[in-house]
């Protein structure tokens, strides 16, 4: 049986979906409200985490563990890294890395822990659905590397380290932990994200100006993918 998780962070990234599913049952758990839906005879569990890390990974294992969720596609915003990019732009995540995560002390790779990786690959059979989805609505989609970490980034030394260190197109607080929970729990996922800022010393009035468009742009694409998944799985 298909279950599909819908996660965003912020409550501004899951609204638009829950106006076109409309009707939900809610469920309380760990602090947090699930949006469980029955959409075209396919269960559908709606979500935000709260930001960051930590929070992303509790609402991933979560919505894997206790709502037996077996796809997992994430929507938001993010700060561009790539300058090709601009607001709206929808990236979607080839792979993804935690860029806060430091033990270089020891002479590992920055975003490296024993037993770990640098970097999370996301699922190529969805990212290959979402190539189809773009083409059939005529959307533009850039397929990139999203660095993620416990900080709100509005400093451009700070992401241009980033650029170098990770290849990143895009950065965000919660896309990496998502993969790494997803991938541990073998889960396949999906990271989508239009920019809201480019993560310069404007960042947090351009975030405050276009969190709800570029929000709903990604809601929106997500929308067609889930509407593709299930018909594909029928
Ligand atoms: C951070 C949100 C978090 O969930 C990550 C937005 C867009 N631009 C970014 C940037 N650096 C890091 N991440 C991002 N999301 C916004 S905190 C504002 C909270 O305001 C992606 C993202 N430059 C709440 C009201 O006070």
């Amino acid at each position: 049986m298909l279950k599909i998780a819908i996660m965003g962070a912020m409550p501004e990234e899951i609204e638009p979906l829950l106006e076109y599913f409309k009707g939900y049952r809610v469920t309380n758990y760990a602090k947090n409200k699930y949006y469980e839906i029955e959409h075209k005879g396919c269960s559908i569990v709606v979500a935000y985490s709260k930001i960051g890390k930590v929070n992303s990974t509790l609402t991933t294992t979560t919505l894997i563990e206790r709502f037996g969720c077996n796809k997992l596609l994430f929507s938001g915003v993010a700060g561009a890294v790539n300058s090709e990019l601009k607001i709206g732009d929808l990236v979607v995540a080839s792979k993804l890395a935690q860029h806060d995560l430091d033990i270089s002390a020891f002479g590992h790779p920055y975003g490296y822990v024993p037993e770990g990786s640098v970097f999370e690959e996301a699922d190529s059979e969805l990212i290959e659905l979402s190539k189809e989805v773009a083409k059939e609505k005529g959307f533009e989609l850039k397929e990139g590397v999203i660095a993620t970490g416990d900080q709100f980034v509005c400093d451009v030394v700070r992401k241009e380290w980033i650029a170098k260190t990770f290849k990143a197109d895009a950065l965000e607080m919660e896309g990496a932990s998502v993969a790494v929970t997803c991938n541990a729990l073998g889960v396949p996922f999906f990271i989508l994200r239009s920019i809201s800022d480019a993560a310069d010393m404007d960042a947090s009035f351009s975030f405050d100006e276009f969190l709800k468009s570029s929000a709903k742009i990604s809601a929106d694409f997500i929308v067609s993918m889930v509407e593709r998944i299930i018909d594909n799985f029928k």
